[in-house]
């Protein structure tokens, strides 16, 4: 008997809110992290895995993509990373009788949180168009019925191929490769949803879509400004850095609407100073800007630099860099110049004085790196505002030079190096060619459709076949019913998949799920155990070698999986040895080797203790590879969010308990929450106008033109000190406030940081009442 979580039963109310922490990480993390950790898997997988996480021998952590430091500790991991590791590493299966016993209707109705603790997926299983059960099939069976049906549509852009940020450089590389053959650039990626405006712009002005920091970057900055990030929840090791940069004099600006406490106090677990002492205080600087304010806040901190120079002319601004480096400043001039002071207190909400105190620092500093995330990415402007980033930086010759930089955090543990491997829908010619040479094929050369637009498209009927390389599309994405309906519509989906969720349980007329090994896993195969490689978010290359024995022999590895799938498709008639390169992965790091640029001598590089870094011609020698060959200083329209009255901007956020769909609990520890999900966080005076206290339930309604209203109902009003006139709630929940329409310009990217939306008192009477769609 599987026993019913609280949150999959509509009676249980057991959500408390608590005083928010007032700091993070500390002795207590670190116990939570052993405690969930030793109780899901007993102390000898726990020892050795725990061992073994981010060591050069060991396996790279799943949780994200923060580096790991040349010098490492006994304990390279942090809280989340331990949860992260336990919820892949548990030793419970999904037992054969769970198929016979959970019809697929009864399942769309469980939570994501059940789902994910029904444990690891181990043997394939096939649900029948018309059936509403799945039932167990053989390998080679789930790859004749793929097989059947891709050869079975009139053209291969019929097919969608979607990958998550955790599969291998290795597997990444052969998916992209088989989906190529087969004839498609339909490649969307959970980047789609993350950093692709970062992308987007950096390629746009320094022709490179990567951080241009490395590691030991941050240990000589005179001055770190953390933009939309809550590294205390979603890359915590990154607070040891910031940490160390501090102690070594560094200043530490956070710019963000929440007082995320690890910005504030830090307790380093692994310090004397953090286990008795008070920690450490992070930020100097706190700037509680109004959610979309960055833009006009990076404009005017510019203006600031610009005006300097003309007070001491000479003396500001790096002017050798400049010229040498550089075009658009003069039009750059021109444009900020006319920055209005009234517009930019309006869109950040902050007084023009604490700006100009953060400028003056940014004067004071020779060396200045800054960070961002999804707090600037999910933006209608967020291509504009990182390219906003990317002007102030340059005009102190803030890029390429030790201890300066922009410095993209990444999620996903090998989102970035999916992309290296050509995991994206418009990959550039240089790359297909080189494909082309390397395996003797025609790679289509149209553009395939991102997320958002693979779900417009499959809602269209154009799309019949949906297939995922990891990750809960139908749970991650923008407007959650047209998601949902979309998948419905489809003939086929595939998932391959470590654990259920969502995506699994919202299916096509058929579906099937392939389980597949993790990180922790050992990947045996003919030659001997094999090893995959990640990139983590500074561009650093490293090995990862599974730790455990898989779950079930079953189990295939995504090589695997897409190199036997590609064999049942393609036939063994083409010229990829795809049975080669499952063999031995070796294989496939000298194909890498000759397809992408900065992998030569893959092979042995790669088995070198801690890896090796790519090149990076921003970061190494100013060189930009843009198609002017300098760094582009861009004019951007500014563009700020507009809230009517008695409206909030809402931003969705992860809690403590969660990676994006998967849920570890229903705490957000730092923020006060216990027990629930369903909270909206808003600030107690903006509460007071609007006739509502701390404690209420709303219904959280997004209105959008020629649309019927979107509903979150029944959420309970927590009064907490975001910034005024902003609100939080958590993600993927609040997809469905969200249409698919609503996207970043330039990056297709959904808006998830800015739904404008009213709160509407609503009893419980009333909420029992009412039939949810
Ligand atoms: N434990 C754990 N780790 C994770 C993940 C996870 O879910 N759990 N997810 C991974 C993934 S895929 C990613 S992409 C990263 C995400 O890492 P983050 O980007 O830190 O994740 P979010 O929770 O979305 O937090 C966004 C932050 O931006 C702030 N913000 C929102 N709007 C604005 C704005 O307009 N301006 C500014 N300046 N700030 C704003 C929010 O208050 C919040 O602090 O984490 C990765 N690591
Ligand atoms: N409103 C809102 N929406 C958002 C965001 C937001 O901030 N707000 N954030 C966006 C961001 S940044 C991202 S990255 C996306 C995330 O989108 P996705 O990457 O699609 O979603 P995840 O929840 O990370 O996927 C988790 C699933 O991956 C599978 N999995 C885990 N490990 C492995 C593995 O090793 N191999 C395979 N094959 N499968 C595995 C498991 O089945 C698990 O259920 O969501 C986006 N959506
Ligand atoms: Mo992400």
């Amino acid at each position: 008997m599987v026993r019913k979580p609280p949150v999959d039963d509509p009676t249980y109310d057991g959500l408390v809110v608590e005083t928010p922490q007032t700091s993070a990480a500390g002795p207590s993390a670190v116990t939570n992290a052993m405690v969930s950790a030793l109780r899901d898997l007993g102390p000898v997988r726990t020892l050795k895995l725990l061992s073994k996480i981010n060591q050069k021998d060991g396996f790279d952590c799943m949780s994200c993509a923060w580096p790991d430091p040349g010098h490492r500790s006994p304990a390279e991991f942090c809280e989340n990373g331990a949860r992260a590791v336990a919820w892949e590493a548990t030793p419970l299966t999904v037992p054969t009788t769970f198929w016979a016993e959970h019809p697929v209707s009864e399942l769309q109705d469980r939570s994501e949180y059940w789902l994910g603790q029904q444990g690891r997926l181990v043997e394939p299983v096939h649900k029948a168009a018309g059936s509403d059960h799945y039932v167990p099939v053989t390998w080679d069976e789930a790859f004749r019925i793929v097989a059947d049906r891709l050869r079975g549509l009139d053209s291969p852009d019929q097919a969608a191929f979607y990958t998550s940020g955790r599969a291998s450089n290795e597997a990444a590389f052969v998916y992209q490769l088989f989906v190529r053959a087969f004839g498609t650039n339909n490649l969307p990626d959970c980047s789609n949803m993350c950093h692709e405006s970062t992308g987007t712009a950096l390629n746009a002005t320094i022709g490179i879509g990567k951080s241009t920091v490395s590691y030991d970057d941050f240990a000589q900055a005179d001055l770190v400004v953390v933009m939309g990030q809550n590294p205390g929840t979603n890359h915590p090791r990154m607070l040891t850095a910031l940490e160390a940069a501090k102690r070594r004099g560094a200043a530490i600006v956070a710019v963000n609407p929440l007082p995320e406490v690890a910005l504030k106090r830090y307790k380093n677990p692994q310090t004397v100073r953090g286990i008795a002492g008070r920690g450490t205080e992070m930020a100097d600087q706190f700037l509680q800007i109004r959610s979309g304010g960055d833009m006009a806040l990076l404009q005017w901190l510019s203006k600031r630099v610009l005006e300097a120079e003309d007070r001491a002319p000479g003396t500001v601004l790096d002017h050798a860099f400049l010229d040498e480096h550089t075009l658009g400043l003069d039009d750059f001039r021109d444009h900020v110049r006319n920055l209005d002071e009234r517009e930019v207190a309006l869109a950040t909400g902050l007084a023009i004085d604490e700006i100009d105190r953060l400028a003056e620092r940014y004067l004071a500093a020779d060396r200045v790196i800054i960070t961002w995330a999804m707090g600037l990415t999910q933006h209608r402007k967020g291509v504009d505002t990182i390219k906003e980033i990317v002007n102030l930086l340059l005009l102190r010759g803030n890029i390429g030079k030790p201890g300066a930089g922009a410095s993209p955090i990444r999620g996903h543990s090998n989102v970035q190096g999916d992309r290296t491997m050509g995991i994206w829908e418009k990959m550039p010619d240089a790359f297909l060619d080189a494909l082309a040479a390397e395996f003797s094929f025609d790679p289509p050369r149209t553009h395939g459709v991102d997320s958002v637009r693979c779900i417009e498209a499959m809602g269209r009927g154009e799309i019949k076949v949906w297939f995922a390389l990891g990750g809960n599309l139908v749970g991650a994405i923008s407007d959650t019913r047209a998601a949902e309906a979309a998948m419905r519509g489809t003939d086929l989906t595939v998932q391959v998949s470590t654990k259920l969720n969502r995506s699994h349980v919202v299916t096509g007329a058929e579906a099937l799920i392939l389980p597949t090994l993790g990180r922790t896993d050992v990947d045996l195969q003919e030659s001997g155990p094999q090893f995959v490689t990640v990139e983590d978010s500074v561009c650093a290359v490293h090995a990862t070698h599974g730790a455990l024995l898989p779950a079930s022999p079953e189990l295939l590895s995504e090589v695997s999986i897409v190199t036997r799938l590609a064999r049942a498709v393609l036939g063994d008639d083409n010229p990829v040895d795809w049975a080669g390169f499952e063999r031995d992965y070796d294989t496939i790091r000298d194909s890498i080797s000759r397809v992408v640029p900065g992998f030569e001598d893959f092979n042995a590089r790669a088995r070198r203790p801690g890896g090796f870094v790519l090149p990076n011609g921003p970061r190494d020698s100013r060189t930009f590879p843009t198609p002017t060959g300098r760094a582009m200083i861009t004019v951007n329209e500014l563009l700020h969010v507009e809230c009517p009255e008695g409206r909030l901007i809402l931003q969705t956020v992860r809690s403590h308990d969660q990676f994006n769909t998967t849920m570890y609990g229903l705490n957000d520890r730092y923020r006060g929450i216990r027990g629930g999900r369903d909270v909206v966080f808003v600030h107690p005076d903006d509460l007071a106008e609007l006739g509502l206290a701390d404690g209420d339930r709303v219904d959280i309604v997004s209105e959008w033109k020629d649309e019927p209203d979107r509903v979150l109902p029944y959420y309970r009003v927590v009064a907490f000190p975001t910034a005024r006139g902003c609100a939080a709630t958590y993600f993927p929940e609040a997809n469905v406030l969200v249409p698919l329409a609503s996207t970043a310009l330039g990056s297709n990217t959904p808006v998830s940081k800015a739904i404008v939306v009213r709160l509407e008192p609503v009893s419980r009477a009333a909420h029992d009442g009412r039939v949810t769609p």
